[in-house]
């Protein structure tokens, strides 16, 4: 099946981008394995016709949104993210009029509609700086507001936030963090900042997937507790093979993520099946949001 897809990939000029989150038979085939944000930009780069996105709907979505004239296809079309299904451009017309004088920033989990309705996206690595650099004093964050509550942590701004959240990350708690402390002394523990505020409060450090990597990669060092998406351990311990990588949690999984199978992204090339459409006067809006974000230095 492997070598299936390396004949047509290439035949087709397709290119296969996976998220650090995905099975590792998939980031093992993949030619760029990344965050939404890295991924998204090399979909937008590349030169291939066909986009095989390995990744949940959104991100799909994303590419989609910066390479209109690419074929972009995702493996699994139901793959979706609970969290970008939390909030709705309804949702942030009606916070508009409760808080008229603030800006809107939407998480990239998040769908198209909501991208096309807010003033700007940011990503787990850029939160703070998109936050901080708007003109506006107040905010109006969503969905997530682990990630909002973060991102509060680093302005003198007013975030209002909203009520969504992962619930792979959100499920984490303290007792997790006191747990793994205990089996594992003096152990750097290193969170997404999609975990509870109380869990972000209590680890040594907090950033998104590419964010841990790079931190653990230049540590001197040699053992970290991973408080993410346990598909994130692949590019660790592939990195940094004389480092061990302790899970923070039992189960810490995407059910979604984990959808993507060899066979499906096989079927997307032969068939072609599972292409994102998007209408294209939303994909102006959206794009423009992302553009936005991606200028911010
Ligand atoms: O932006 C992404 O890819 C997500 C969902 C998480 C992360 O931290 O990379
Ligand atoms: Fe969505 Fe959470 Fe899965 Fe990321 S880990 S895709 S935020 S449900």
């Amino acid at each position: 099946m492997i070598e299936k897809i390396a004949k047509l990939k290439k035949e087709k000029n397709a290119v296969i981008l996976a998220h650090f989150y995905q099975p590792n038979e998939i980031q093992a085939i993949a030619d760029f394995v990344g965050d939404s944000l890295d991924l998204s930009r090399k979909a937008a780069d590349c030169d291939a016709d066909i986009i095989i996105f390995c990744g949940v709907h959104f991100m799909a979505g994303s590419a989609k949104i910066l390479s209109p004239d690419k074929t972009v296809m995702i493996p699994e079309m139901n793959a979706g993210c609970p969290m970008a299904d939390m909030v709705t451009a309804e949702d942030i017309k009606r916070l508009r009029k409760e808080h008229p004088d603030a800006a809107v920033v939407a998480y990239i989990n998040s769908s198209v509609e909501v991208k096309a309705e807010c003033d700007i996206c940011c990503t787990s690595s850029n939160a703070i700086k998109i936050v901080n650099s708007l003109p506006n004093d107040e905010i109006i964050f969503v969905p997530d507001k682990n990630l909002g509550s973060y991102a509060q942590q680093f302005t003198d701004k007013k975030v209002n936030l909203f009520s969504g959240y992962c619930p792979v990350h959100n499920r984490i708690t303290v007792a997790d963090i006191e747990k793994a402390r205990a089996a594992h002394p003096g152990v750097e523990i290193l969170v997404h900042p999609e975990c509870p505020e109380d869990v972000v409060a209590a680890a040594d450090f907090v950033g998104s997937t590419a964010q841990i990597i790079d931190y653990s990669s230049n540590s001197d060092k040699k053992e970290f507790v991973i408080g993410t998406e346990y598909g994130v351990l692949y590019p660790l311990e592939k990195k940094n093979p004389d480092k061990k990588f302790y899970m923070l949690a039992e189960n810490f999984t995407c059910a979604n993520m984990k959808k993507t199978t060899l066979e499906d992204v096989l079927e997307c090339l032969e068939t072609g099946k599972n292409e994102i459409e998007i209408d294209e006067e939303i994909r102006r809006k959206a794009s423009a949001s992302l553009l936005r974000m991606l200028e911010v230095k």
